[in-house]
C-alpha cells in the first residue's frame, strides 16, 4: 500500500528539520564563529546532512501531498509535482553539494567548510525560490 499523504509530509518535513539543526551547528562553528570550531562536531553534522540528502526523499513527494491533510501544512508549490526535470536538477545539485560538504568537513579546513556551506546553501535556496510558498 502507498504511504498516507500525511505520513509522506511528516517524513519529509522531519528530514528538512533535522538537516536544519545540523546546518545551524555548522553555521555557528564554521561560518559565524559564535561557537568555537570543533572539527568532529562539524564533521558529524555534515555526515548527518549528507545521510538525509542521500536518503531518496524525492519518493516522499507523492501525488496528493501538496495539501497537508492531517499534518502541519506543507509549503510546497504545485509546480514541484509537474516540473520534474527542474526539480530533478535542483535535487541532484543539492545532493552533490551536501556530499562535497561532507568531504570537506571530514578534511577539517574551516575556511573550505565555510565556502562549501555557502555553496550548499545556494542549492537549498534554489528550491525554496522556485518551489516553496513564502509566507
Ligand atoms: C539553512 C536552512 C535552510 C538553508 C537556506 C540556505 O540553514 O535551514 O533552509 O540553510 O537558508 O539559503
Amino acid at each position: 500500500a502507498q504511504m498516507k499523504p500525511e505520513d509522506a509530509i511528516k517524513f519529509r518535513q522531519s528530514g528538512y528539520t533535522f538537516m536544519a539543526w545540523n546546518m545551524g551547528k555548522i553555521k555557528a562553528q564554521a561560518v559565524d564563529g559564535t561557537t568555537p570550531f570543533n572539527k568532529d562536531q562539524v564533521a558529524a553534522a555534515a555526515n548527518a546532512i549528507a545521510a538525509v540528502a542521500n536518503s531518496g526523499m524525492g519518493s516522499l513527494y507523492l501525488p496528493g501531498t501538496d495539501k497537508g491533510k492531517g499534518w502541519k501544512d506543507t509549503r510546497v508549490k504545485p509546480e514541484l509535482f509537474t516540473d520534474k526535470e527542474e526539480v530533478g536538477k535542483i535535487a541532484k545539485n543539492f545532493v552533490e553539494q551536501a556530499n562535497k560538504l561532507q568531504q570537506v568537513a571530514l578534511a577539517g579546513d574551516q575556511a573550505a567548510i565555510k565556502t562549501q556551506f555557502g555553496e550548499m546553501g545556494k542549492a537549498c535556496k534554489a528550491c525554496h525560490d522556485k518551489f516553496r510558498i513564502e509566507e
